[in-house]
């Protein structure tokens, strides 16, 4: 395959990280782009990864020095248009693949703000990066990442992206209508609409990835050597759900299910992120095309992940229990959900599914590392409807 300029927006982050190295190692061109504002928000709430992760400096040197490959870094703020301008014009990349947002629902839901910085940084960023691109590469394909929680949990079918209304006897197909979950969640509704908008008008090439649940600690790079490692948090903020669960097994708490429960979304292993990004990489839209692609590849509820992390428990001679804790969230805990996903798998993602094969893995990894962990990072904090 032809050598890409793959430029990576948030390459200092959980997956940004790992997909720096994926494209490096395979012989592309990497640059990534960081502010390092996600280690700024962990001294902010008091909260560290599990295991302490190396400076972008210092994991971009210890990859040359295992690979021989180079990743190129700049160090900027995307809602700065004079630093991405400069980036795009002396890079001008084939692809861009931006990560580069404040990823977390409860720390949005925390002030004023929480709430305005997130919308601000995440929806000025992808605006300069959609301008930027206008003007220096403008048949680049762009690839963002957004959220299955854009959707909300409809009580009909998710499509993907596109919805087609018969209305007063007349039919139209347009984006899917979005009740989202939290102010962060919005801000990736605001930053789809602009990029339809600059596919529509502006004829961009992007591709919106609409991404569920994200788990693991792994990929086949992070695993070459210790100093590789991406973060991984189990704090009320930026930890996820199965993430915060096996480290809640691992040291004898019980699991914080919110409410009943019943609360059902997409989930997907970190590596199934790295691949649906290569796959959206290397088959472009068209040009001028909005793509959206439904990116997690098994649904369960709440419910269920705390039941397979029993599970893995248990056949590793651990107690596990629930713990029903107060929803600190307004959501509904019983709802209909059936989000198609088909869009990656024709494209020919292989899935890595929650086997208890990978539960066990998952959970003797995140055991290594016991000693470390803060169980005042387990209970929610931030509660979305304040009184
Ligand atoms: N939950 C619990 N117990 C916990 C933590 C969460 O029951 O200890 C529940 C929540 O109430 C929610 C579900 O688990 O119903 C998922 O919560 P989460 O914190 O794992 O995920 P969420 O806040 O939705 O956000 C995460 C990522 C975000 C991404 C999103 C995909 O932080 O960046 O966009 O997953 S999705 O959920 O499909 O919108």
């Amino acid at each position: 395959m032809k050598q890409k300029r793959i430029l990576i927006l948030g390459g200092d982050g959980y997956l940004g990280w790992p997909s720096a190295m994926y494209f490096s190692k395979r012989g592309d061109e990497v640059l990534v782009i960081d502010n390092f504002a996600k280690r700024r928000w962990e001294l902010e709430e008091g909260i560290e990864p599990l295991v302490p992760v190396p400076t972008l400096h210092r994991r971009i040197k210890r990859w040359e020095q295992v690979t021989r490959k180079t990743i190129h870094m700049e160090i900027g703020d995307l809602q700065n248009h004079r630093f991405v301008y400069g980036v795009f014009e002396n890079f001008r990349p084939d692809v861009v693949i931006h990560y580069g947002e404040q990823p977390s629902a409860p720390y949005s839901m925390q002030s004023r703000e929480t709430a305005v910085y997130t919308q601000v940084n995440n929806i000025v960023g992808n605006l300069n990066v959609m301008f930027a691109m206008r003007s220096y590469c403008p048949n680049a394909n762009l690839i963002k990442l957004g959220t299955m929680g854009e959707y909300g949990t409809p009580n009909i079918d998710i499509e993907e992206g596109w919805l087609t209304v018969n209305h007063n006897g007349r039919s139209d197909t347009m984006l899917y209508p979005k009740k989202p979950h939290s102010f962060y969640h919005l801000s990736k509704v605001h930053d789809s609409h602009n990029l339809e908008f600059a596919s529509r008008v502006w004829k961009l090439t992007t591709t919106d990835l609409n991404q569920g649940v994200v788990y693991g600690i792994d990929t086949d790079e992070t695993r070459l050597d210790p100093e590789l490692r991406t973060s991984f948090h189990y704090d009320d903020v930026f930890g996820t759900v199965l993430n915060r669960f096996m480290v809640q097994a691992a040291v004898g708490i019980p699991l914080t299910v919110y409410g009943t429960g019943g609360q059902t979304r997409g989930f997907l292993n970190i590596r199934d992120t790295i691949a649906c990004v290569a796959l959206a990489a290397d088959n472009p839209g068209a040009e001028g095309e909005f793509r959206v692609f439904n990116q997690f590849t098994e649904q369960f509820s709440v419910m269920e992940l705390a039941e397979k992390v029993a599970g893995a428990g248990k056949r590793a001679g651990l107690e596990v229990r629930f713990n029903h804790v107060e929803n600190p969230r307004v959501e509904q805990e019983e709802h209909y959900y059936n989000a198609k996903h088909s869009k990656l798998a024709e494209l020919g993602l292989k899935p890595h599914l929650l086997s208890d094969q990978a539960l066990d893995a998952m959970l003797a990894d995140v055991r290594k590392n016991c000693e470390r962990v803060d169980k005042s990072f387990f209970l929610p904090r931030i509660k979305w409807a304040q009184k």
